[in-house]
């Protein structure tokens, strides 16, 4: 029977070096796996010994395995201690490093105008309406009271498609018809959108831009109200007192029609570079609803009066932003763009 002492002192000496669980398991079948263990050999053999010898070997072996299993849990635990104190060490994370830059974009300058265009129009009642990009004569020009031959046709140059049939439209108006086809007065609509003139393009004009037109159609819809709802939206989108000028001019979907100036927003109506030192900017076009085109759109002649206006969006936000030119609204140059 093999000692107890030297079992005591290989147990410590091999305890010692053991650094992981794979080694500390072979260690506890060692000296007390139940088959082979050197201490469970003791343990049986007790049984073959003398009383005397029992009582001497017997309680020391016991003690023996008490602090033998003792020390491989303590054992157990700190291995396992330290593998998680390792893992911390590989994934800990350095609060204090700089953050990588989200790449996320953000609205383009136009979205943006548009969405605000839409609020404010939106707490005055008016809901927003659509139409195609491409268009039949009869909802670019005829409808709208600009017959074929006619010369007012040139006032909008335009993309045409398949052999002159189909347009892309040059201007939002076209809308106008499409929502009077399908809805009854009173109402009050607005309708942002795309539109495509051949234009030899400058710092203000470009062939590819943004229209809000605005229609509002009823029993008694004057001149007061165009005034009234225009002023109120330019305020609100300026975020200062806004004045109007309505000036006599010639379009043919309204009778009368005006060309609408406000007071420069970059002055205050002094006079400077922007205004071209009058004070006024030019920016839209407007005017009651020509019975003609009430007619066009299925309307009874003389039963209604509207007014309508169409304001460049691109315009409205280059003086919002003060962007010098409106090309830039849509080079996707990032550069540009970034700074909104
Ligand atoms: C029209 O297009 C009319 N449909 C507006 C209208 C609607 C009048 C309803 C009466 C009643 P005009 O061509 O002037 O009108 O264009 C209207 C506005 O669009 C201009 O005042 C300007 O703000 C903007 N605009 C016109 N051409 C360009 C362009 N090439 N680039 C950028 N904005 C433009």
């Amino acid at each position: 029977m093999e000692g107890l002492e030297s079992i005591q002192k290989d147990a410590q000496k091999e305890l010692e070096k053991i650094s992981n669980l794979k080694d500390l398991e072979a260690f506890e079948l060692e000296f007390l796996g139940r088959k082979k263990g050197r201490l469970t050999a003791v343990l049986r053999s007790l049984g073959t010994l003398s009383d005397t010898e029992k009582r001497k070997v017997g309680p020391k072996a016991q003690i023996l395995r008490k602090d033998l299993e003792g020390a491989i849990k303590e054992k157990k635990s700190s291995l396992k201690r330290g593998d998680i104190d390792s893992r911390l060490e590989k994934e800990k994370i350095d609060i204090t490093y700089p953050g990588l830059k989200d790449p996320r974009g953000h609205l383009h300058p136009i979205t943006k105008v548009r969405r605000e265009v839409e609020n404010i129009f939106g707490a005055m009642g008016f809901e927003v309406a659509s139409g195609p990009y491409i268009e039949t004569d009869f909802y670019n020009f005829d409808a709208l009271n600009i017959p074929e031959e006619h010369p007012a046709r040139d006032m909008w140059d335009t993309f045409w498609l398949k052999g002159m049939t189909y347009a892309l439209r040059p201007h939002t108006s076209p809308v106008q018809i499409h929502y009077m086809e399908k809805h009854n007065p009173p109402f009050r609509i607005i309708a942002p959108g795309r539109v495509f003139r051949q234009e030899a393009t400058d710092a203000s004009h470009d062939f590819d831009f943004w229209q809000l037109e605005g229609l509002m159609v009823g029993k008694n819809v004057s001149v007061k109200d165009l005034k009234y709802v225009l002023e109120t939206f330019m305020s609100k989108f300026f975020g200062k007192k806004v004045k109007l000028r309505l000036r006599p001019s010639f379009f043919p979907f309204v009778e009368p029609g005006f060309e609408v100036d406000i007071s420069c927003v970059a002055c205050v109506a002094k006079g400077c570079s922007v205004c071209q030192k009058t004070g006024w900017l030019e920016l839209l076009g407007a005017g009651m609803v020509h019975q003609n085109v009430f007619a066009a759109a299925g309307y009874v002649r003389g039963e209604y009066t509207g007014f309508a206006f169409g304001v460049g969006l691109d315009r409205l936000a280059l003086m919002k932003y003060k962007i010098p030119d409106v090309r830039h609204l849509r080079t996707s140059d990032i550069r540009f763009l970034k700074q909104f």
